[in-house]
């Protein structure tokens, strides 16, 4: 095969028995947290996914080949290469396979390996979307677009809110992904619960959600579906996120480098804050991935 992907055990024995599987994505882990403290995040995520009753599928690209399910080994290769890994998007993964460079995949990146993988859900913490600004430099995320046509359901607190988020729900709406609020009726803004566009349905059960899921699939089996679950204890950065985008636009930073380079400018704004916001979000939503492919395994082996 022209492209090398290898399933780690407790994976693919998830996959092949039909258990529930969530897949983890790994930019966040060397990109999103400064000085390695991404790796804290990973573990706890994959411990959650595990305490729900799921296998976790932490996606990255090691050696020359695209991962699904990482040993803590390589966990902490990519946690410690932190900004000089790869920053892997679904248009990236065959040069970064090919030229045997460590990458860690965007949410976009991972969807694309869940599609030939087949696994379903996948959590993160925020995704990306259309950038502030977008009238100016055209940035946005390839997480919209590859959400749009992978069948996977990612669960997230929403989009960051260093996005223009209201363009964000636009563009959602526009490829037809169903926008779920996990018991709200706005999409959460990443540090904070309230204040968001409208979702498209709330929801209030892993059973609901997967239920949707599986009803969505069978009207279109191509796209994928968003799960917005707000932050348990959010903190509001509104007031220095804008100062924080502008200052990373004046210092001349564009295309992959913006995201990190805000969220490590709102770390040192906030006085570290985000930080742990951050943090519980991601484990929660790890969580809730797995309650949700817990009850769509569950209804496959009903029907
Ligand atoms: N959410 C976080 N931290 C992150 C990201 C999301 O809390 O680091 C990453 C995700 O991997 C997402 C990516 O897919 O940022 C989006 O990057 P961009 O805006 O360049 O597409
Ligand atoms: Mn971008």
């Amino acid at each position: 095969m022209s492209l090398s992907v290898l399933v780690h055990d407790e994976v693919g024995a998830a996959l092949q028995d039909g258990r529930p599987v969530v897949a983890l994505e790994t930019t966040l882990v060397s990109h999103g947290f400064t000085g390695g403290a991404g790796l804290a995040v990973a573990r706890e995520s994959q411990d959650r996914v595990r305490a729900a009753g799921a296998a976790p599928a932490t996606i990255g690209v090691l050696d020359g080949a695209i991962r699904v399910g990482l040993s803590d080994f390589d966990l902490e290769r990519v946690a410690e290469a932190g900004l000089t890994a790869r920053k892997v998007g679904a248009r990236d993964l065959a040069a970064c396979v090919v030229q045997g460079a460590l990458g860690s995949t965007t949410v976009g990146g991972t969807l694309a390996v869940c599609r030939i993988a087949g696994i379903s859900f996948l959590a993160t913490g925020g995704i990306g979307g259309v950038h502030r600004g977008f009238a100016e430099i055209l940035d946005i995320s390839a997480d919209l677009l590859q959400l749009a046509r992978t069948p996977a359901l990612v669960v997230s607190s929403g989009a960051k809110s260093i996005l223009d988020v209201p363009a964000t729900s636009e563009m959602l709406e526009t490829l037809a992904v169903p926008v779920l609020g996990w018991r709200t009726p706005t999409l959460p803004l990443f540090y904070t619960a309230t204040g968001g566009p409208q979702v498209s349905a709330v929801v209030s059960t892993g059973e609901e959600v997967a239920r949707v899921a599986r009803a969505h699939w069978a009207v279109n089996p191509e796209g994928g579906l968003l799960l917005g679950r707000p932050p348990d204890e959010g903190l509001d950065l509104e007031y220095l996120i804008a100062d924080a985008v502008r200052q990373v636009k004046d210092a001349g930073v564009t295309g992959q480098a913006v995201t990190p380079a805000v969220l490590a400018l709102i770390e040192e704004l906030s006085g570290g804050r985000s930080v742990e916001v951050n943090r519980a979000l991601i484990v929660g939503n790890a969580g809730l991935a797995a309650e949700v492919a817990v009850a769509y395994a569950a209804g496959a082996a009903g029907s």
